[in-house]
């Protein structure tokens, strides 16, 4: 592996630094009087996703510099290395490979002797006819009824996956069956999944890589015991559950056939997971051909960021914005508004993908960062978050920068809703852009009393994606911009993007407490806070 010079040490970094003085006191409403034509050059398109991202903070030279660093950074050789299936996930000593879950059948990748390719297309012919035989009614549940009804078990990058893929394209899917996806280990969540289900016709995916996951052990045994109490035999599991995992031992032990069972490899992290086995339930609710659709539109989006030169690279450009938004504009968070309902579980996956990722302090050789790194993201479907907190994006004293998403046409044409809809997110990008003034509002006859409360500085950077309309195959491409675009920021940054210490940690520290809390009697020796709090709970749970 190439040794790169710390961040704030490499030239175009410097470079940028020296530039900053100046771009970064210099308004939207400037950049753009400058250029007129700014709005069409700063432009870019590819697999069917229009992004404008014309209203950032920079002009030519930064982001003729900003190119320069992704290149001094070692970007097209680490991608190349990932494509490659080297071991780019160093702290756990992993390749790096999800772009192969997508790559077409014709194609072959062979890492360390096996071709992963050819692995990936049998999981996927065995999960296609699977799903296509729930879809027939083929396969029935144990009392030979079809299955009406899905119900995902997994938490993280096993759910929060399939989740939002089902909810963006729920327009696809079979809509004489139900789709559940529990996650949370609190009871309510497996409860009210199924309180209306008929177990005769429902069917459990349980999702985890590992098969270790308490929470989804838990969730999978109270289902396992709901069925099992209701259709009166342990046999009928057989017909009720199946499992996507990596770990075939534990799928067994578990009491899951691992005939039924759909694998993985470990070189797929979690967060990355949507289109390999984890996309059961999204396959049975969106059927086989639409699956295949979202994976071609994944495949069209790795191989632009593999071929299409930095300039025109929809991931790198959009990696290297966020960046320097982070590191030179000092934003800490960033708003993700899709402006479509049924990517409203979009916000929730791409937070699970950005902060997991490069939510990190330390390089690839372990030395702590002297820079910031990933920031917050969040954010809710448009035209909501519109009136709540939109007020703090517009005036608050933090700058947010918004990607905002939006297609041109709706699945649900009606009326003026959808030109309405996007009217807010035209109308959203350009105030966030230029603002209002105060001279603005006087001549708008606005009392002087309310001048100062009503002025909108403006200088606030968004980008705007756009596309036709909303099919597996744009999905698949927008996820896969995601994708790339935190990968390209980790590398810049140094970081490994594909580990995830501290959520290894949430698993670890509280199976240490439970025996505690189980047990009235035994002593405690945590801090005086968490001993405190373990005695209350003890004295009043019964
Ligand atoms: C993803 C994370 C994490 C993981 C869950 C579930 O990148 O590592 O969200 O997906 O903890 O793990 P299992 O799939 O092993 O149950």
């Amino acid at each position: 592996m190439v040794t790169l010079a710390p961040l704030r040490q490499r030239r175009s970094f410097q470079q940028l630094q020296s530039t900053f003085q100046e771009i970064g006191a210099r308004h939207l409403r400037e950049f753009f009087d400058r250029d007129p034509d700014r709005g069409t050059r700063l432009s870019l398109e590819a697999e069917g996703i229009y992004l404008d991202y014309s209203k950032n903070r920079v002009d030519d030279e930064t982001l003729r510099l900003l190119l320069e660093l992704a290149r001094e950074s070692g970007v097209p050789e680490r991608r190349d290395a990932m494509f490659a299936g080297e071991r780019i996930n160093v702290s756990e000593n992993r390749a790096v490979l999800h772009v192969a879950l997508r790559m077409p059948e014709t194609r072959s990748l062979v890492v360390e002797g096996v071709d992963v390719v050819a692995e990936v297309h049998q999981v996927l012919r065995r999960m296609a006819d699977f799903a296509s035989r729930v879809r027939s009614g083929e396969w029935t549940g144990f009392t030979g009824r079809p299955i009406k009804n899905v119900v995902n078990i997994g938490i993280g990058g096993s759910d929060l996956g399939p989740v939002m893929a089902y909810e963006a394209l729920r327009y696809y899917s079979r809509r004489d069956m139900t789709f559940r996806f529990v996650s949370n280990v609190d009871a309510t969540d497996f409860v009210e999944a199924v309180h209306d289900l008929d177990a005769t016709e429902t069917l459990f995916i349980v999702s985890s890589k590992t098969f270790g996951t308490i929470e989804t052990l838990t969730n999978a045994r109270s289902a396992r015991a709901w069925l099992v109490e209701r259709l009166g035999e342990e046999a009928a599991v057989a017909r009720h559950f199946v499992a996507v995992s990596t770990n075939e031992a534990l799928v067994s032990a578990f009491g899951i056939d691992t005939a039924n069972m759909f694998g993985f490899w470990d070189w797929v992290g979690g967060r990355y997971s949507m289109d390999s086995a984890i996309g059961l339930s999204t396959m049975v609710a969106i059927g086989p051909e639409h699956f295949y659709e979202l994976l071609e539109g994944f495949h069209a989006m790795d191989e632009h960021f593999r071929f299409a030169p930095l300039e025109e690279n929809l991931p790198v450009i959009h990696a290297m914005l966020a960046l320097w938004n982070r590191e030179f504009l000092g934003c800490e968070t960033v708003g993700v508004m899709p402006y479509d309902q049924y990517l409203k579980r979009l916000p929730a996956y791409l937070q699970q993908l950005t902060m997991e990722s490069n939510g990190k302090h330390v390089t690839l050789d372990g030395s702590r960062v002297d820079y910031p790194t990933g920031p917050i993201y969040w954010g809710e479907p448009g035209t909501n978050g519109q009136h709540s907190f939109y007020q703090l994006i517009h005036q608050g004293t933090s700058i947010v920068p918004v990607d905002l998403i939006d297609f041109a046409r709706s699945l649900n044409p009606l009326g003026q809703h959808h030109d309405i809809l996007t009217s807010n997110v035209f109308a959203q990008a350009q105030a966030l852009a230029f603002g209002r003034t105060a001279e603005e509002l006087r001549d708008q006859g606005a009392p002087e009393h309310e001048i100062a409360h009503r002025v909108m500085e403006g200088n606030r950077p968004t980008n705007v994606l756009m596309g036709d309309v909303l099919t597996p195959r744009f999905l698949g491409s927008l996820i896969a911009l995601y994708e790339h675009s935190v990968f390209v920021q980790g590398t810049v940054w140094g970081i490994d993007s594909y580990d995830q210490w501290g959520v290894e940690l949430g698993k670890v520290l509280a199976t240490t407490i439970i025996g505690d809390l189980e047990s009235s009697d035994s002593d405690l020796h945590y801090d005086s806070s968490t001993n405190a709090l373990i005695r209350r709970y003890r004295d009043r749970k019964n």
